[in-house]
């Protein structure tokens, strides 16, 4: 099985899922023009990261490859203990940042897509940086008085923590977060965070 990814994209999220896993993989770390090279588009035209292949099989987008992950390791519980409501709290926490708090980042990485005037540019962003804080007030209430997005440790989480990261390079308040602050402390502490970076450079 190999993982490409990305160094800081949610294809950091993998990454870390599959560190949780003990299981064995390759990883290949791609920066942009390896990403728009034909080799890599021939795997996924859309040029985009995650992208796993396990034998003949190519699998991209985020939440069928964690899902793939856990069923192919099932052990590392990544999406619960095997029942249908773990299993769906799981997918609950996912599908809420996957569909919900990933793509809010948008006008943040690419301000130009969706306004081409540069000057409306910051206003774009700042617009963005607020909804990104609602969503985040929303996983902050959620892990108060929990360690972990779905009540246990499952492939939500390393997603959460990649967003976490990129909220606070692109000027998002976090201020009083703490639940969320203080699981940001717990995945920067967790050796299969730490395992990631190193082969990712980002450490
Ligand atoms: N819907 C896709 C989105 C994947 C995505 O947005 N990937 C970003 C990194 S987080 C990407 O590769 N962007 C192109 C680039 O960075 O060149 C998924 O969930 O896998």
């Amino acid at each position: 099985m190999k993982l490409y990814t990305k160094p800081g994209a949610c294809s950091t999220a993998v990454h870390i899922d599959l560190r949780w896993t003990g299981g064995a993989f390759d990883v290949e770390v791609l920066d942009a023009d390896a990403m728009k090279a034909p080799a890599f588009r021939a795997l996924n035209p859309a040029g985009s990261v995650p992208v796993l292949v396990d034998g003949d099989f190519v699998l991209t987008q985020n939440a069928a490859i964690v899902g793939y992950i856990a069923d192919r390791f099932p052990q590392a519980g990544l999406a619960g203990d095997g029942s249908p409501r773990q299993r769906a709290e799981a997918a609950r926490w996912l599908s809420f940042v996957n569909s919900d708090l990933h793509p809010a980042f948008k006008p943040l990485f690419g301000p130009g897509n969706f306004i081409e005037d540069p000057a409306q540019h910051e206003a774009v962003k700042a617009a963005a940086r607020k909804r990104v804080r609602g969503l985040l007030e929303t996983a902050d209430r959620q892990l108060q008085g929990r360690q972990w997005l779905a009540g246990f440790r499952s492939f939500a989480d390393p997603y959460l923590y990649v967003t976490v990261l990129w909220a606070g390079r692109t000027g998002v308040d976090l201020s009083g977060l703490e639940a969320l602050a203080a699981f940001k402390a717990r995945m920067d502490a967790d050796a299969g965070v730490q395992r990631t970076f190193k082969a990712e450079g980002l450490a």
